[in-house]
């Protein structure tokens, strides 16, 4: 099978070596590795990517864009085939091979603000250098990804179709996630009242979806499937709600589900480095309420996906699914309980930077 793949992209399969790579729960990664030159592949998850071609057509219309605009931009672009084709059909699977960017690395939670200070700035950055890309040549690889009253929406048929034992295995949870219903009614008046203005949005900010150099310093995003017109909370709440802990969502000893205020300050400072000119001021209102959008909506995600019996997220054992939504329940406590703290920071780091201008 793999020959199949490879050998459409040029490569001679006795010539690499290929291993299962990276801790992604949706696409599946191998690393291919030659004398010279190693390779990022991927498998499409086709159960949650419908059609695939879109991403693809989304990434060209990026890449020329950004080669016109801004051609020093680090853009992760996957190669195309010896007949120019973007992606390669193997028995009904897609797959597509990226150049695996040298000398670098992903963490999966993170251990100094240095890095969430370098992710921040490569997602503002690349939300910033498409600020005026037109919205209209994207396609929406996900319909309704992040639009948390469909989640809410769906989360409910979830509760009503579940089975006794997954009900009450999880009754906890779902009173929780019912007790913080009015972060999905303040995302809801959002839309309705159109408060904020689409963009290029990434949707999946996560820690491991930017590479890093040896010295910490961020290089580029990755994982651009889910790259379509949003809003800029997705992203700066995903960040919220992936790099402030230093354990993640996988943690299963949630006494280390913690906020570190210095990750905050960081993320903060990061993203505002270069978005902070181009965000309205009720985007910059809404930047504590992104990470409660995030954290909130994940939680249900996870939630609705275990009273499903697993069938979205990999999962490794009978309650990780539950054992996520714990965690990400712990984080929204603790992030409400950081808010005030949170505000204080901003009003400091936009006093100091008013001073300096
Ligand atoms: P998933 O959607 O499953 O999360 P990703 O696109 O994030 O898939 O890839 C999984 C992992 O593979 C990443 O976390 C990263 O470690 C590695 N990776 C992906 N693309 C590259 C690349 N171009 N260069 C180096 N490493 C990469
Ligand atoms: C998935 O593909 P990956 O692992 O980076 C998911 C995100 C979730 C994340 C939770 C397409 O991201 O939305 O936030 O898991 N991607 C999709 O870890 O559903
Ligand atoms: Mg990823």
């Amino acid at each position: 099978m793999m020959d199949n793949i490879l050998n459409a992209f040029g490569l001679k399969p006795n010539n690499y070596h290929v291993v299962p790579f990276g801790s992604g729960l949706i696409n599946y990664t191998w690393k291919i590795s030659g004398t010279s030159q190693q390779y990022i592949l991927q498998r499409i998850n086709k159960n949650v990517f419908k059609t695939p071609q879109d991403i693809a057509n989304n990434l060209v219309q990026l890449e020329n864009y950004l080669k016109q605009t801004a051609p020093e931009y680090l853009f992760a672009a996957p190669l195309p085939t010896v007949n120019g084709e973007n992606l390669v059909e193997d028995e009904g699977n897609y797959y597509r091979l990226s150049p695996f960017i040298k000398n670098s690395h992903t963490v999966d939670f993170i251990e100094q603000d240095k890095q969430a200070y370098e992710a921040a700035k490569q997602f503002g950055k690349f939300t910033r250098l498409l600020k005026d890309f037109d919205l209209t040549q994207l396609r929406y690889t996900l319909t309704d990804f992040h639009n948390l009253t469909l989640r809410v929406e769906q989360f409910k048929t979830a509760l009503a179709n579940a089975d006794k034992g997954r009900l009450n295995d999880a009754a906890t949870e779902i009173l929780q996630v019912e007790a913080n219903i009015d972060i999905a009614l303040i995302y809801e008046q959002l839309v309705k009242g159109k408060q904020i203005p689409m963009r290029v949005i990434h949707h999946d900010t996560k820690i491991n979806n930017i590479l890093f150099d040896d010295n910490n310093c961020g290089l580029c995003v990755i994982d651009l499937d889910t790259v379509m017109p949003g809003y800029f909370i997705s992203d700066v709440g995903d960040m919220m709600r992936t790099y402030l802990s230093p354990a993640n969502e996988e943690e299963r000893d949630l006494s280390k589900v913690q906020i570190n205020d210095d990750y905050f300050i960081a993320v903060y400072k990061g993203y505002m480095e270069e978005m902070g000119s181009a965000l309205t001021a009720t985007e910059k209102d809404l930047f504590i309420y992104s990470g409660k959008f995030m954290i909130y909506m994940q939680a249900i995600r996870f939630l609705a996906d275990y009273l499903n019996g697993d069938v979205y997220y990999h999962t490794q054992y009978a309650e990780h699914n539950l054992v996520r939504t714990q965690n990400q329940l712990i984080l929204l406590e603790r992030y409400l309980q950081s808010e005030s703290r949170f505000l204080g920071y901003i009003a400091q780091l936009e006093k100091a930077f008013v001073s300096s201008i």
